[in-house]
Order: C-alpha cells, then sequence, then structure tokens
C-alpha cells in the first residue's frame, strides 16, 4: 500500500493484520495518543484486554522539516535499531512485532504498565536501579555492534545499513554547532542569560568541541540509539525499556553515555528545591551506578568476548575505557549546553514556572557543561558526583 497517513481505524486495521495477537472476531478500537507531529502513535485494544501500538512517521513537521530534510527513512532506521539491539539485551528494548516501510509504520508492543523516565522523576518518583539497567544496556548493545566482536566486512555492512545522514544532520547542527554561534534557532539569548554570549566567543571551549563533533562524524565505534534521553526511556516496577531509536548511527559510544548522564544531570539541576533533599542524591547515584555498571560490563567482556586478536590487548582495552569516559564527560557537556541554548530545550527547564530558579538552573548547566567539556581529561566520576552535589 503506496503511503498515506493513517487514520485511527487503519491504525486499528493495521494492528490487526499484522498480528496474531488480539484472535479471530476482535472488536478493535483505536486511540491516538499524544504526538510530537514527527510522528503519530495510536494505542489499539480489543475488547479482550491485549493491546498493541502504532506508530506512524509523518513527512511534515512544522519546525523539524523547515531546518532539515528529513525523510519517511527514519522509520526503517528506527525499526532496524530496535530490533537489532534486541537480539542483543531484549529485556531492554521495546519489541518490533512488524514494520511496514511504504506506510514508514512500526507496530510495536504496548508498554502502558510502564511511564516514561523523565515524567516518573517529575512526580518525584525514584526507580530502583535506572543506572544500572541503562550501563548493561549501553554496554552490551555498544559492545556487540563493534570492532571488538564483528569482522571488518560485517561491520562495515552494519554501518551501511544504520547510514542515518539526515537525523545526524541534526545532531550535529544542534549539539555541535547552534549553541557556540548567534543562531536563529536558538531558543535561549544572550539578553536572558548574557552567559550565552560567552560561548561564541571562546574558542578555546570551541576547539573542544569541534573535536568531539568531529569524532561524532568520524569514529563509527558502535551502533548508538543517538538520543538516549529520559523521554526515551520507559520504566515500570519491572521493567526498563529503551523507545525511540529514529536517531540511531553508528558512532562513538560515548554519545550515548554523555547524553544518559546529561539527561540525569537536567533532572537533578531542575529538581524543585522541596525535592532536593533525596531526589538530587538519588540521582546522583544513578549516574555513579550507570558508570559502573557500563564499564564493568563493558571490560568483563572485551576481556572474555574479543574476536579481534589485536583488540585483545589489555593495555589498550583499559585505554579505550579511560578514553570512553573523557569524551563521556564531553558529550556530556555539549549536550548540556544544548538542552539549555539550543533549537529543542530540555522539557525539565521548559516547565519550570518560578523565573528566579530557571535562570539559575539555566547558569549553572552552562557553567557545568563548560567545564565538562573543558575539564575532561582531569575529572573523575569521583569529581563529578562532587561538583553535583555543590
Ligand atoms: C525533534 S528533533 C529535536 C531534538 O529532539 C530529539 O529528541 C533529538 O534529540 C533532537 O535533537
Amino acid at each position: 500500500m503506496p503511503y498515506q497517513r493513517l487514520s485511527p481505524k487503519d491504525a486499528a486495521l493495521f494492528a490487526d493484520k499484522h498480528s496474531d495477537l488480539f484472535g479471530d472476531h476482535s472488536q478493535l478500537t483505536a486511540e491516538q495518543l499524544d504526538t510530537n507531529g514527527l510522528n503519530q502513535v495510536f494505542r489499539v485494544k480489543n475488547n479482550r484486554g491485549t493491546s498493541l501500538i502504532v506508530k506512524q512517521a509523518l513527512p511534515e513537521h512544522s519546525g523539524l522539516t523547515q531546518h532539515w530534510p528529513v525523510s519517511l527513512h527514519r522509520a526503517q532506521i528506527e525499526a532496524d535499531v530496535l530490533k537489532y539491539q534486541a537480539k542483543i539485551c531484549p529485556e531492554y528494548l521495546v519489541e518490533v512485532l512488524f514494520y511496514d516501510q511504504e506506510l514508514a509504520a512500526l507496530l510495536l508492543e504496548d508498554l502502558s504498565d510502564c511511564a516514561v523516565l523523565r515524567n516518573a522523576f517529575s512526580v518525584g518518583q525514584q526507580p530502583q536501579n535506572i543506572g544500572i539497567h541503562l550501563g548493561r544496556y549501553l554496554a552490551k548493545t555498544s559492545f556487540y555492534s563493534s570492532d571488538f566482536v564483528l569482522t571488518g566486512p560485517v561491520k562495515k555492512a552494519r554501518q551501511l545499513q544504520f547510514n542515518n545522514p539526515e537525523l545526524c544532520l541534526v545532531t550535529e547542527d544542534l549539539v555541535f554547532t547552534d549553541p557556540y554561534c548567534n543562531h536563529e534557532r536558538n531558543s535561549l539569548n544572550f539578553v536572558q542569560v548574557p552567559q550565552v554570549q560567552e560561548l561564541w566567543i571562546n574558542e578555546a571551549l570551541q576547539a573542544e568541541v569541534a573535536q568531539l563533533k568531529a569524532d561524532f562524524l568520524a569514529k563509527p565505534q558502535a551502533l548508538l540509539h543517538g538520543d538516549l534521553h529520559c523521554g526515551n526511556i520507559l520504566v515500570s516496577h519491572e521493567e526498563y525499556k529503551v523507545i525511540g531509536a529514529e536517531f540511531g548511527c553508528y558512532g562513538p559510544i560515548a554519545f550515548d553515555a554523555g547524553t544518559f548522564i546529561a539527561s540525569l544531570i537536567l533532572n537533578l539541576v531542575t529538581q524543585n528545591p522541596a525535592n532536593t533533599t533525596s531526589a538530587r542524591p538519588y540521582l546522583s547515584n544513578q549516574i555513579d551506578l550507570f558508570w559502573q555498571e557500563f564499564s564493568t560490563v563493558f571490560s568483563t567482556l572485551m576481556q572474555k568476548e574479543t574476536k579481534d586478536q589485536s583488540f585483545q590487548n589489555s593495555l589498550y582495552q583499559q585505554r579505550f575505557l579511560q578514553q570512553l569516559w573523557r569524551d563521556t564527560l564531553g558529550y556530556a557537556g555539549c549536550e548540556l549546553i544544548r538542552r539549555t541554548v539550543g533549537w529543542a530545550p530540555a522539557p525539565e527547564l521548559q516547565q519550570l514556572t518560578n523565573a528566579g530558579f530557571k535562570l539559575q538552573a539555566q547558569r549553572q548547566l552552562l557553567t557545568l557543561g563548560q567545564d565538562l567539556i573543558m575539564q575532561r581529561q582531569q575529572i573523575t566520576v569521583a569529581n563529578l558526583l562532587a561538583k553535583l552535589a555543590e
């Protein structure tokens, strides 16, 4: 069927046609869930309590497609990334039941018992060990898609499969370019926060960001999720699931690690001061747990599962992990800055209603972002946690 925008009724027919889960003679209903305009999402239910999700990429987006050519191919990338990573650790990925290329539509399991992690944080929930689970997810998905395991030809075939130039360009512009000049897309200007202007004139900072951008462009270490923030993680008492993988691509592993750590920091810095006594230590602890788990699992995998003889060298492996931490700090810094001044500011900041507190948070995020980028060769995990406690 050629591309058409699905109606709720079409979504129900699509789900019924491509899954046996509803059984015969089901009475299906479809409701449209909140949409960000980039995709439309339906929940399709039968009268026996079974439900599935239909997610369709839309050709036009009021903001995004004005600035970047973004085709429907992103739905294929999303389906492929979720399926590829689910082969490695199915417990951490939303299940893709079917993908239709013509309609750019995915049929997904319904995780209605789960909450978006960002929303869980905003109502004061503290999902247990989220850092451990995301550390494990990232260690496994990155290791098993990297040169440690894949042969050269297989890895290059994967790089071609996950070639995602359109969405990568969005990241390149929004994360590494716009915040460091007076770009019309930026959401925060120097009149509101004078510190913003420092980003445009600080040549030393711009040189470090250029290095991080160059690595994002030219270091295809592993298959990345590409947008690993707390809006793309679902949690319940028992489950931790990663969704929303349309920014997936081959790139530096530290980009995903940095994005996740930055997302926890954004939640920490924007916590309602009334909650801070327990929320800040909780979030800080999750960052610690995330890095401990990621580095432990990744090291173990390097030692036990590396196929390539050259990369079995333990000194190389130690250096690899040390470099990963430094780059993680750099990408976390870039993410903090772009989510404060850029075109897609953090919802955690946007929802702050107290203007004075918001300004204080914006300043803190800009200072911290620059520190993480500039001091990433020296900052240890303990230093980072101490900075967050200040
Ligand atoms: C809709 S594109 C703007 C930003 O939102 C996504 O979550 C990506 O991070 C992107 O940079």
